[in-house]
This record gives C-alpha cells, structure tokens and sequence, in this order.
C-alpha cells in the first residue's frame, strides 16, 4: 500500500468519531415534546449571535417556535418562522421581522445577531446577510430563565401549543454574547471553523430530552 494510502486510512480512523455532532429529531406535532438546554453562563446579553440549523417540512400558515429563553415573567429571547414565512426574534416585548426565502426540507443554516447599543439587528440565512433593522436599542437581556426548542411556553415551562410546536431536525445551536463579524458567521455555514458558542456551545451543552424528541449523532 502507498504510504499516502496509508496515511488517509490513518487520518480517517483517527478524526473519523471526533466529527459526531448531535442532532434533535422532533418527529411529529405534540404540545409535549422538547429539549431544555442548560447553557453555561448566564443569559444576562447586550448583545448576542445565535446559530442553528433548521430542516422542516412545515410550511403554509403556520407558527413555527424555534427557540425559546423564558425567565418567569418575560419571553426574553425567542426566535419564531412567522405565520406567513418571515423569521423573527423578540427581545420581552414586539419583535423584529426579515423577510427571507421560507424555511424547508433542506437545511439552512440560520444566524441572528442584535446589538444593543445600536439596535442593530440583522439574520444571516446560509451565509448571506438580511437588512439590518434597528430594534430595542439600549435593552438587556435578563438571566434566571430556562432554553427550550420544540416548543413555545406561555408560562414558566407550560402553556405550550401544539400548533406552535416545532416539528423536523434542528442542530448547531450556539449562543454568543457578542456579534461576531460577517466572516465568522460565514465561516461557521461552511463548517471551516470549529467555534462554537460561549454561552451555549453546542458541543457540550447539556440536553435533556422530554416526550417524543430523539438526539441523534451526526457524521460530518
Ligand atoms: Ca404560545
């Protein structure tokens, strides 16, 4: 066998399992099924990135939660496909809309950035840059809640709604507490980077799992 034969046999079996990433599988509609997520610092953000990867097959007039951060009184940070295919975030209060291409089977990579000493606040869909709106300048984002996907809660993890459930494969998750540039996020589409978030790094937050959700291991 060629020695360069050899080496990528080597190099495969080596890097081969470190490139397992987990990925949550919501099968169907249920007003009972999510994952919390115990990030590892606490949500007290000026400003923020969050990415994920989103596939679903729900399309048409329908609500679809995509992350929620509730503290007991207040949705702080929740990220939603609108009614009408827009994606939105709202910060404890009315949100900000981006028209963008609408959500489906195929994956997307999705960031949102805000920063609040200038309200900027733009999304990234596979890459490419949306607008940039100016919402909620000056605001905080306040610790002591919980971080659901799968569903929405009205109140401190309750309320859900089946018909806002999240149903498809959502993985990447990662929770800044800064923006990061243009390149970083592009470089985090294209898998050239292995940042992940510090204040909910997907790699090792800790997930747990309730009703009819499975997390599955992904080879990249
Ligand atoms: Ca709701």
């Amino acid at each position: 066998m060629r020695l360069s034969l050899v080496l990528l046999i080597t190099i495969s079996a080596v890097f081969g399992g470190s490139l397992a990433v987990r990925s949550v599988v919501f099968p169907s509609e249920t007003s009972n099924s999510y994952v919390e997520m115990t990030p590892k610092n606490p949500l007290t953000l000026k400003a923020f990135t969050l990415c994920m990867r989103v596939a679903t097959e729900l399309s048409g007039e329908r609500e679809i939660i995509l992350f929620a951060y509730r503290t007991p009184d207040h949705d702080e940070l929740n990220v939603w496909r609108e009614l009408n295919g827009t994606l939105s975030f709202y910060l404890s209060g009315r949100g900000v809309l981006f028209k963008v291409p609408d959500l489906g089977s195929l994956q997307n990579h999705l960031c949102f950035t805000w920063d609040s000493s200038s309200g900027a606040a733009a999304l990234f869909m596979n890459g490419r840059k949306s607008v940039t709106k100016i919402y909620s300048k000056a605001h905080t984002i306040q610790p002591g809640g919980r971080v659901l996907i799968g569903q929405d809660p009205d109140s401190f993890l309750g309320g859900f709604d089946a018909k806002q459930s999240f149903v498809g494969e959502i993985s990447d998750v990662n929770l800044w507490d800064s923006v990061l540039s243009d390149a970083e996020v592009q470089n985090l589409f294209h898998q050239r980077t292995t940042q992940n978030g510090n204040v909910i790094d997907w790699e090792t937050v800790d997930l747990t799992p309730t009703g009819e959700v499975e997390v599955i291991n992904v080879n990249l």
